[in-house]
């Protein structure tokens, strides 16, 4: 076996799917997906038979997308409880499947004219050495077809209705369980977990939610948060790394920093914040210079408005709060990879429940997938068969002419991602997931042939 089906065994091999054929299927096909993530179903099961069965895999009754990712948001959950300080990061997206035809089970989606899924997904990482440790939760939905009260219903209707989407991103935080004795377990979201309910739910479970926010509720002093975030006068400055996005190249900010401590009023029109206590917090103002004073705006380049459920007391623990947010790009990545990595929208399973079944396979080959690209930066001068499986080290090695012995981790990865296309030139930066996975496969098939080649010969 190679380390990929070793590793897959343990992700899905606990997976209670009611029978022992479906869970080896079930690791085959996931194998498949790993491999080839682009490549589509065929593809990934190889054969006409192979891929009959993982279409009748996906659309058993017995395998549901929470009983296949069970074992790998445990094995998450059990890493992140090692851990004094666990950063969670999510954030929802859609799948879009819009262009296919017969389809059942899916909901509209953007502007109500498209049609697809809704996926909200639970990251975890180590903010030490920046590992992701993988899917902690992730939820799959559609949304109800009769979307019209949306534009009918009153606040006080809004308030009742039991069936709200943002309610998902503390029912994500349930679903983790909560926080262990003596464990830091920190909930980082963009402004859609700008909500009281989120906060005062995620506390009661003993987790601390770090969330940008927009929604301007009452604090304390008859003032109000936004306008209190905004009028703060900066007490520290902060260099934060950017990566290089479209149309913008790699840069350092050089940021100013305000933080203050808040007491958050529930909101009394609001009967599921009623009951609620306030919420004792610290907002944070992290922003550039003034661009260009827009008649009576400043407009910035860079604004986070953020806030803290926890007491921040010194300049250190702020700009940490700050870092912590910058992560958050990694949840925008992993979905990114589901889509263009491993084509979950073009994957045209006309019923959603197949769909959903195939995104849990998928969410666990993306978290390894984009785990690859940090391992190929950490630890770079420690020798490559000290945390590599020695077959490995020594057929890359045969196949580019080095030093197994001495080949250390960055040249190990290094030389994968030739595999895959990378020219390692001076100035190419260190190679990309998708650049490492490519070369990964390729590896995989030289090990897998080079085994086939010292097989005993029969007779
Ligand atoms: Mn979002």
């Amino acid at each position: 076996m190679n380390t990929d089906e070793v590793w897959l065994a343990q992700q899905f091999g606990q997976a209670c799917l009611g029978d022992a054929r479906r869970s080896r299927r079930a690791q085959k096909l996931a194998l498949g997906i790993l491999q080839t993530p682009y490549k589509g179903l065929a593809a990934q099961t190889k054969t006409w038979g192979g891929c009959k069965a993982a279409y009748r895999l996906l659309h058993s009754q017995s395998v549901q997308h929470s009983h296949l990712l069970q074992p790998h948001c445990q094995q998450t959950r059990q890493d992140a409880a090692d851990l004094p300080v666990a950063l969670f990061i999510q954030d929802t997206t859609e799948l879009d499947f819009t262009s296919m035809t017969q389809a059942q089970g899916y909901g509209p989606i953007g502007d109500h004219r498209g049609q697809g899924l809704f996926v909200h997904t639970l990251l975890c990482l180590n903010p030490e050495d920046e590992q992701l440790l993988g899917v902690a939760a992730q939820r799959c939905w559609a949304r109800h077809h009769d979307g019209s009260y949306k534009h009918t219903e009153t606040r006080a209707q809004r308030y009742r209705r039991k069936d709200k989407e943002s309610d998902v991103w503390h029912q994500v935080l349930a679903d983790v369980g909560p926080v262990p004795q003596g464990r830091r377990w920190v909930s980082i979201g963009d402004r859609g977990s700008d909500s009281f309910v989120y906060w005062a739910k995620a506390r009661e479970m003993g987790w601390q939610c770090l969330s940008r926010i927009f929604l301007n509720p009452r604090t304390n002093k008859q003032d109000y948060l936004v306008n209190l975030a905004c009028s703060l006068a900066p007490q520290a400055q902060l260099s934060l790394h950017q990566r290089a996005r479209p149309a913008q190249a790699q840069r350092t900010l050089e940021l100013q920093l305000a933080w203050q401590a808040v007491e958050i009023q529930p909101a009394r029109n609001d009967p599921n914040q009623s009951k609620m206590e306030p919420l004792q917090a610290t907002v944070l103002r992290c922003w550039d210079e003034v661009h260009e004073v827009h008649e009576v705006h400043e407009v910035h380049e860079v604004q986070w408005l953020l806030l803290a459920t926890w007491p921040i007391n010194d300049e250190a623990q702020a700009r940490q709060c700050v870092q912590w947010y910058a992560q958050r790009w990694r949840i925008e990545e992993f979905h990114k990879c589901l889509k263009s990595g491993c084509r979950m929208e073009s994957s045209q399973l006309k019923q959603a429940d197949a769909t959903q079944a195939l995104l849990a396979f998928c969410s666990v080959a993306a978290a390894r997938l984009l785990e690859l690209g940090r391992l190929a930066r950490a630890q770079p001068q420690v020798l490559a068969k000290e945390h590599i499986d020695a077959l490995y080290v020594q057929v890359l090695s045969l196949q580019r002419g080095l030093k197994a012995e001495t080949l250390t981790m960055v040249d190990y990865w290094r030389e994968v991602a030739k595999l895959g296309g990378f020219l390692g030139r001076k100035h190419d930066k260190a190679p990309g997931w998708q650049t490492l996975w490519r070369g990964q496969t390729k590896l995989d098939d030289l090990v897998s042939g080079y085994l086939l080649a010292i097989r005993p010969q029969c007779g």
